[in-house]
């Protein structure tokens, strides 16, 4: 085999497997969990497992969980300076006039629970985090 022929083989090679490290079927997924509390009815929590992507976002987690589980549904609105500001789990919504909201706090690996200082929009789970929602009182 010629030179010439070997590299056009090559490149060929390389044309085919270029496009599959780039689409969606080699995207690695990692797990977390989301742990749903109410802290105001102490209605028992819930527990699921979803996906994130390597640096992915909360929001996209949620999304593919809800996508996937008919027990999980939420609903967000566009705040216009800080994105998406979480306003009901499962029906149930925060309310101003009775000051409930759905807090945002993390369980790392090491049984560490932080309360994040961005949204869910911004927010990027590592792997193994339980993320916890949990409706209450401000
Ligand atoms: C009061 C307040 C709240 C109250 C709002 C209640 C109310 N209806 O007034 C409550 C307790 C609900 C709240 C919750 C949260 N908050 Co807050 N909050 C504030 C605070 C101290 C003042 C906002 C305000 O009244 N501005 C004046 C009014 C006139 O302007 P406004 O545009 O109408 O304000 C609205 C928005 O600020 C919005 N809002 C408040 N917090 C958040 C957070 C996010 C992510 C979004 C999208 C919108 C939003 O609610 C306000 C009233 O409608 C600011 C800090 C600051 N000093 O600005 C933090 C602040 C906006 N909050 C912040 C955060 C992180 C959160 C939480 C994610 C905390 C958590 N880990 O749970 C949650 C939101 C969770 C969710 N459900 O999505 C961050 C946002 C930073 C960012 N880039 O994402 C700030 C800047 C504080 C900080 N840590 O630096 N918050
Ligand atoms: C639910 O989880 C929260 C936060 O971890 C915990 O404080 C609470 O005791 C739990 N409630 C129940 C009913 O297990
Ligand atoms: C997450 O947990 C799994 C199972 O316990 C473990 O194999 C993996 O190493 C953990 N990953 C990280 C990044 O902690």
């Amino acid at each position: 085999m010629s030179m010439m022929t070997t590299a056009t083989l090559l490149s060929a090679a390389l044309l085919l497997l270029v496009p599959g490290i780039l689409t969606k079927e080699s995207v690695e997924t990692s797990p977390i969990q989301l742990m749903i509390v109410n802290s105001i009815s102490n209605a028992p929590n819930v527990t699921h497992t979803t996906e994130i992507v390597f640096r992915g976002i909360l929001l996209g987690a949620m999304r593919r969980l809800q996508e996937t589980n008919t027990d999980f549904k939420f609903t967000y609105r566009e705040d216009p300076n800080y994105g998406p500001f979480l306003v009901s789990v499962n029906g149930v919504a925060g309310d101003d006039a009775e000051h409930t909201y759905w807090e945002l706090l993390v369980k790392n690996s090491n049984g560490v629970i932080i309360r994040p200082d961005v949204g869910i929009g911004c927010y990027i789970p590592n792997p193994n985090d339980t993320i916890i929602l949990k409706f209450t009182k401000w």
